[in-house]
């Protein structure tokens, strides 16, 4: 239990891997437990969080082997399945666009980790971790990206439009979600939900006007919206720093009060996301909260990534800062699970993405009278839409 956990305040252990931000948790005590199926408390390092006229969420957090390997095994499947996105795009199987999150799926995941389906999760085109967090599967993910029926928008939609009914999408224009997200919000304090909404955007978007619209309304409205500004430090290929005049984006709501996260670490991702639904979700109105993490591969399949930044930087973060990574570390040094265990999760992993590329791969395209459906609610059709030239005309009645 936690109250049997004895915290440690010292210094972090593992300065030498010059990780900005890491967790430290009790040895001694987990070894006491030699099931560890009990709650346990690690404490985070004192520079997880920062705080705009907030206090910042505790860095005690309660956590359980389960949850760990859970997570360890969701960011492996994730990778994986974007590693086989990144290769059956260059078979050209994959068409137009595709945006990989690679070096950051302990954003999705612990945000998944503190959050149900009732809530409300709202991004950009760089989604695909969300369909298979939040209701779909990777099959279904796959199968959207090859544009077969067995995707999750039936194969219409591709990489930049995937939804789920826990996931509401995977929009293409830059920070057009941040408003319907605030709608969601919105809609979820109008009908008396305790539930938030997660509206996310880059560092990139953050300067658009709609943003701070969003943020205005939110606020006179007390909306339960959670405004997450993801910061990998580059909207394609232009850095935070020379397209933002502030990059503290947790400061950015003017009135609106922020919270700073190391989102490499995927604990204090789980711990924000927490404290940020319980604060939205108690009335207190909304929330900014900024991850700080990094892309690894380019903006899109054709930006090979490396014109605006360096190897060594790319280099640099993988090696000292990856998610995955740091969560094996943890985990293997608080004796929760051996080296042969962690590799045999990532050879399932590995397996499950390789069987489900099979699967999509053996389900047909959409048949062509699919063009016409999905585009108005059931009734609501106009009587006839034209089509890609004037003589191909659909007759709804
Ligand atoms: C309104 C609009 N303007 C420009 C673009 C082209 N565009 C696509 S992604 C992008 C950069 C966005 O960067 P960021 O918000 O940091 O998100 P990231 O790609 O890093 O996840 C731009 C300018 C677009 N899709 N929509
Ligand atoms: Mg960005």
């Amino acid at each position: 239990m936690a109250s049997l956990a004895r915290i440690r305040n010292a210094v972090p252990r593992r300065m030498h891997l010059a990780r900005s931000i890491q967790t430290a948790a009790d040895s001694t005590q987990l070894h006491q437990d030699a099931s560890h199926s009990e709650p346990f408390t690690v404490k985070l390092h004192e520079e997880s969080f920062h705080g705009y006229r907030t206090d910042t969420p505790s860095l005690d957090v309660e956590v359980t082997k389960e949850n760990l390997i859970k997570w360890y095994k969701e960011m492996n499947v994730i990778r994986r399945t974007e590693q086989a996105a990144d290769a059956l795009y260059k078979q050209k199987l994959i068409r137009g666009f595709c945006h990989l999150a690679i070096g950051q799926e302990a954003v999705s995941v612990g945000l998944n980790s503190a959050t149900t389906f009732e809530d409300k999760i709202i991004s950009s085109y760089r989604t695909h971790p969300f369909v298979i967090l939040r209701g779909g599967t990777i099959k279904s993910l796959i199968g959207e990206l090859l544009g077969r029926v067995c995707g999750v928008s039936k194969g219409k939609g591709g990489s930049m439009h995937v939804f789920t009914e826990a996931f509401q999408g995977g929009h293409g224009i830059v920070g057009a979600q941040v408003p319907l997200g605030a709608g969601l919000a919105f809609a979820q304090k109008y009908l008396g939900k305790s539930t938030a909404t997660f509206a996310m955007y880059g560092d990139g978007a953050s300067n658009q006007g709609q943003v701070f619209e969003s943020f205005n309304m939110a606020k006179l409205w007390n909306l339960p919206c959670v405004f997450v500004c993801e910061n990998n430090k580059y909207g394609m290929g232009t850095s935070a720093e020379r397209s933002s005049a502030n990059t503290a984006y947790y400061t950015r709501g003017d009135t609106i009060p922020g919270i700073q996260v190391n989102g490499m670490d995927i604990i204090a991702v789980h711990q924000a996301t927490k404290f940020a639904k319980d604060w939205v979700t108690s009335d207190k109105g909304p929330l900014l909260v900024e991850f700080v993490t990094y892309r690894y591969a380019g903006h899109s399949m054709s930006d090979p990534g490396t014109t605006y930044r360096s190897r060594e930087e790319i280099q640099r973060m993988r090696s000292t800062q990856d998610p995955i990574r740091g969560l094996q570390r943890y985990i293997s040094e608080w004796g929760l699970a051996s080296e042969e265990e962690l590799k045999a999760i990532d050879k399932e992993a590995k397996a499950e993405v390789d069987k489900a590329v099979e699967e999509a791969k053996a389900s047909p395209f959409p048949p062509e009278s699919e063009l016409w459906t999905d585009i108005y609610s059931a009734g609501t059709e106009p009587p006839f839409m034209r089509g890609r030239d004037r003589e191909e005309i659909h007759y709804y009645h």
